[in-house]
């Protein structure tokens, strides 16, 4: 018999070693006596699968022992960036195999630049979701995740001559050693057909006839926790063809044709959407989502039914999450699976549905709540269409009791909307069911109470709350800035705070240590060294380290004014290609970093891109410039991107018009990194800056409350001279490009500057001046950003998540022993 440490797989050095050899010899297939760092790449990430299944399979046994309470997570997207890295630090052996590399003559670190991002999302709400995956795993939450497996993740972006042009992410072609396929793990999804009537032991009930099937096929990705043995699984869905699909050609003899209409079906998890905004009535969009919804579940209820038999249990045992309304067809199809078939009255089913089902909205405009064509729904789900249609009806009955002939209420509220193409909305649906709807942060649940769901707030004010998001510290400090990790460490005397990040406050004590500060612009420096290297490489830009590192990394959003930025920047080459050399000794030097992706059909934010790179290209090498200014656009922006350049930020950048992002999370990031930020009043900015004191951060423009009568007066180009000469120059082509940037400039012309650049410029560059003074002094800078990471602490996605799952999940911790 095993002992049982003699079960576990051994993590010292030699072990580790062996372990990867084997897997250079035996998965990889290539000798162990020579070998690139790709595949050492490779046999390392098996050898920490290995590592991860063992855990994966404890915790599983365990939770199937306990039978708690599940969350399920449910989202479109997950953007899980590299895994290797996170997971060796969560299984905590990074330097047994950094020992270990070394002695077979390879570098962890190189090793670690192998991997490819898995980038199964867009932006905020996809990495939002792998944050709190991280969360759960290390709070010990019986959680899993749902998504889809798509073939090919967010295009890349490359750049041709300042254009973005997008590319396929081919991000499986070598393999991808964290997910396990489970062939055995397979369920039938339906689609299209028709809704017949019959009768059953007496009832008539209406049964769905499915003229389609495609098969789900099960990839699991183990995810660890830090500090603890549990790893939970994030399940995402490939699509097969079925062994139904198309029966018809295969009778009538058309073989060949049938097998090429086979791969159709794969066609369901082949490309995620890119476009953040909501692309709306789509056919293979709504297939996607009710092939991902179907199959997991079908899976939780297979996994319900394994140790329950009455649904009555289902509400104690389950409780799903979606994530924005994307996954909303999962409510009908919990009606359809427990009415149709099994056979429940429909009311005690929809007391099922109202007790499981939560939602948290990330959207801000009513614009980006999505909505689905009846035609189109009928036409995929003809079952679901009428289950939907019982829902409204309901819904709508309920509401006339309380309403009385309310009728322009009643129309806002139904789940149909009227008009030339009659729509299914699919954020109503979640409302008239979630027993939570929840905003991502304060001045978010504002807006969404007092504007895009007044009426629903109205009516059931209990339903909604909020939970300000949150970033793991596990990635954003202790995996991509190991060099701040160290300090915290040492200064608070324990690592602690890795789980419980509330000690980070403790660092306030030491904001003005001369000592702290000395390893602090240390390690700022080396942060900034190699993001220099990496600029330089990437755009031949060299930029000098004692400039400001100031950076604005996010999707490219009319909203998000990087549009503003580059304007201030153009304002900053004005003044000082007109100073004298004396003036131009007090100008503190700048290197301003753009990045990030702009939708494929997004025209103005492709040519806001277009704009950063000409400008670059004309400061970057004018001598009157020198190194006072450099303009760098960093290209295909993503995850480990993210994890290069935020280290290396003194400042960074969220100019959202106040009222526009729900949340926001990348100045999360940035300022556990302890970087200062200058930000409008705008989603959680408003509370960092409780958090860490309003003076050490730069705070400007409008405030939310502010913005209508702003709209109203339409003061763009003539309440700032300024504002009007920088958007002059590149109307009159200053930077080249003048035909094309003309309808880019119409956008915040006189009554159309809908997003308010033009009334929030001097505030912008006032904001930006205070940030030369303060960067003047050094020491008050480094004090600040000692005090922007220690106010980090509420800003992590554990406090997220036991928010939700004490206020919207009810799920307990359940620890697998070790
Ligand atoms: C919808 C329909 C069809 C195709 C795509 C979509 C779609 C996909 C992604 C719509 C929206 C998204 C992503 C939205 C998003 O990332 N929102 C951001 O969420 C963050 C996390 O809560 C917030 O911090 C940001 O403020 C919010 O913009």
């Amino acid at each position: 018999m095993f002992g049982l440490m003699d079960v576990f797989l051994k993590n010292d050095a030699v072990s580790l070693q062996k372990d990867i050899l084997d897997h250079v010899e035996f998965t990889v297939a290539r000798s162990r006596f020579n070998f690139d760092d790709f595949e050492a790449y490779q046999a390392l990430a098996h050898s920490v699968r290995d590592r991860l299944i063992e855990r994966w399979h404890d915790t599983h046994q365990y939770f199937k022992k306990k039978d708690p309470k599940r969350l399920y997570f449910l989202s479109l997207e997950f953007l899980m960036g590299r895994s290797l890295t996170n997971s060796v630090i969560n299984l905590g052996i990074q330097d047994q195999y950094a020992d270990a590399l070394s002695q077979l003559g390879f570098d962890y670190e190189v090793l670690a630049e192998q991997e490819g991002d898995a980038a199964l999302g867009n932006g905020g709400l996809a990495r939002l979701a792998a944050c709190q995956m991280d969360s759960l795993a290390t709070l010990d939450y019986p959680a899993w995740g749902y998504g889809l497996r798509y073939q090919y993740g967010l295009f890349r972006q490359i750049i041709v001559d300042g254009f973005q042009h997008e590319q396929p992410d081919f991000w499986l072609n070598f393999g991808n050693p964290w997910e396990i396929e489970r062939v055995h793990v397979s369920y039938p999804v339906k689609f299209y057909g028709t809704v017949e009537e019959e009768v059953l032991n007496g009832k008539t009930c209406r049964v769905w006839i499915p003229a389609e099937s495609v098969e789900a096929v099960a990839y699991d990705n183990p995810i660890p926790g830090y500090g603890t043995r549990n790893a939970i699984n994030l399940r995402l869905w490939a699509a097969k063809p079925s062994d139904q699909y198309d029966m018809e050609s295969y009778t009538t003899g058309d073989y060949i044709n049938a097998i090429v209409n086979r791969q159709k079906a794969e066609t369901i998890s082949n490309v995620l959407y890119p476009d953040d905004r909501s692309y709306q009535g789509k056919e293979l969009r709504l297939k996607q989502q009710y092939f991902f919804v179907s199959a997991s579940l079908q899976d939780i209820i297979r996994r319900f039914k394994d140790l329950h038999n009455n649904f009555d249990e289902f509400p104690e045992k389950v409780a799903l999450q979606i994530n924005d309304t994307h996954p909303s067809i999962a409510i009908a199809e919990v009606m359809r699976v427990l009415v149709d078939e099994e056979h429940l009255d429909w009311s005690k089913a929809w007391g099922i549905a109202c007790k499981i089902f939560s939602v948290t909205i990330h959207a801000v405009q009513p614009e980006a709540l999505e909505k689905v064509p009846i035609d189109l729904l009928g036409s995929v789900l003809p079952r679901h269409l009428e289950i939907i249609y019982e829902i409204n009806y309901c819904l709508m009955e309920e509401l006339k009791k309380i309403l009385g002939q309310d009728y322009d209420k009643l129309s806002r509220m139904s789940i149909i909307e009227e008009g030339a193409v009659k729509c299914i909305r699919m954020a109503n649906l979640s409302l008239a069911c979630c027993h939570t709807v929840n905003g991502v942060s304060r001045l978010h649940l504002e807006t969404l109470k007092t504007r895009v769901f007044k009426d629903f707030y109205e009516l059931w004010p209990q339903k909604f709350q909020f939970k300000t998001n949150g970033v793991t510290q596990r990635r954003w400090i202790v995996v991509s800035n190991p060099s701040l990790c160290s300090i915290i460490s040492k200064w608070l005397g324990t690592e602690a705070w890795i789980r419980n990040v509330d000690l980070i406050a403790g660092l306030r004590e030491y904001a003005e240590d001369p000592d702290l500060h000395a390893e602090w612009k240390n390690m700022k420096k080396v942060n900034k060294m190699r993001l220099a290297e990496y600029i330089e490489t990437l755009t031949s830009v060299k930029v000098s380290l004692d400039a400001m590192f100031d950076v604005q990394i996010k999707r490219i959003h009319e909203y998000k004014r990087q549009l503003l930025n580059i304007l201030g920047i153009i304002h900053r080459y004005d003044c000082i290609k007109n100073m004298d050399e004396s003036d131009k000794r007090r100008v503190v030097p700048r290197v301003c970093i753009i990045g990030g992706k702009a939708a494929p059909g997004y025209e103005v934010a492709k040519k806001i891109i277009k704009l950063c790179h000409v400008v670059a290209d004309k400061v970057n090498i004018d001598p009157d410039v020198g190194d006072l200014l450099k303009v760098v656009f960093i290209p295909d922006y993503n995850v480990s991107v993210a994890e290069l350049v935020i280290p290396g930020t003194d400042l960074s950048q969220h100019l959202s018009t106040a009222g526009h992002e729900a949340s926001g999370t990348g100045c999360m990031k940035f300022l556990m990194n302890g970087s200062l930020l200058l930000a409008t009043a705008d989603g959680s900015a408003v509370e960092i800056a409780e958090e860490i004191g309003a003076a050490n951060m730069f705070l400007f423009g409008a405030k939310v409350d502010e913005v209508p009568a702003l709209r109203e007066k339409g003061t763009s180009l003539k309440g700032s001279l300024q504002f009007a000469r920088v958007v002059r120059m590149v109307r009159d082509g200053h930077f080249g490009f003048k035909d094309y940037f003309k309808s880019l400039c119409d956008t915040v012309e006189e009554g159309k500057d809908f997003y308010l650049l033009g009334s929030d410029f001097a505030s912008y560059l006032e904001a930006q001046a205070a940030a030369d003074r303060a960067f003047v002094d050094q020491e008050k800078w480094t004090q600040m950003s000692i005090l922007s990471t220690a106010g980090s602490g509420k800003f992590s996605s554990d406090r997220t998540i036991e928010e939700y799952a004490e206020q919207s999940w009810g799920i307990e911790p359940c620890k697998c022993p070790f």
